[in-house]
């Protein structure tokens, strides 16, 4: 589904980036609370911000993350798509857990005298920080995963009506598609996918075939040697069983 910032963003990742800014602010908010000495308010405020990152976490980032960035760790970190959403993985964890620990101190009565601390203001200046610092590494993720992708113009020969045999036919990559979706061709015929924006996989659902993440500019090719039909997907944004970002080859006899 896509996003509705207008970018190459799916849904969900334009609602974690709105979500992630209206929590930075409403920490903001928080801390103005404090200063004016409305500490219920305050108390508030900064432990709906805690819980919601924590649901914001587990139900959006945590799955990307492990779909999208944790299979190309280490090796991928000299690249800023990678590197920027492993920084705010790592620095967000620590920023959610340590703003948990504070709300446990500062809130509730559940640790021990030993965990607690009395003077709240570095802790939380510390934590006030650390956040913002997340929220830009989670700008520049947005920004290298969804805006920079950076358009390969070239001539693409689309031929949904080819009939020769043993040529190649294009696949195009781009706005998170394959296009076309559907490609009826004759037994014997290699097809290229080339992906024109953004990071993805081509990958069938049977195992035969599987891509490594293509960039801009990036080819694939399989030749396809048996009529039948074999539907494919990207395994970024797509799956097996034609769901979101998925297409179908067609080999005739
Ligand atoms: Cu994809």
């Amino acid at each position: 589904m896509k996003g509705f910032l207008g970018t190459g963003a799916t849904f969900y990742a334009d609602i974690n980036l709105v979500v992630q800014i209206a929590m930075g602010i409403a920490l903001l908010v928080g801390r103005q609370l404090a200063k004016k000495k409305n500490f219920q308010a305050h108390k508030i405020c900064q432990s709906s911000v805690m819980l919601l990152n924590l649901l914001m976490i587990f139900l959006i980032m945590v799955p990307s993350f492990y779909k999208q960035v944790q299979p190309q760790i280490p090796a991928g970190l000299k690249d800023a798509y990678y590197l920027s959403a492993f920084l705010h993985a790592a620095l967000g964890t620590l920023a959610e857990v340590l703003g948990l620990y504070i709300v446990l101190v500062a809130a509730t009565n559940l640790l021990p005298a030993k965990l607690k601390f009395d003077r709240y203001r570095p802790w939380m200046l510390t934590e006030l920080t650390l956040w913002w610092l997340v929220i830009l590494f989670g700008l520049g993720t947005y920004y290298f995963w969804y805006i920079r992708t950076a358009p390969v113009k070239q001539p693409v020969i689309i031929a949904p009506n080819y009939k020769p045999a043993d040529a190649k036919v294009t696949v195009k990559i781009s706005n998170f598609q394959f296009e076309p979706k559907e490609l009826t061709i004759k037994v014997g015929t290699t097809v290229e996918w080339t992906d024109e924006s953004g990071r993805h996989t081509v990958e069938a659902d049977d195992n035969s075939f599987k891509s490594e993440v293509l960039q801009a500019g990036g080819k694939f090719e399989q030749k396809f040697d048996t009529p039948g039909s074999v539907p494919y997907f990207c395994g970024l944004h797509g799956d097996k069983g034609g769901k979101m970002m998925s297409g179908v080859i067609k080999v005739e006899p």
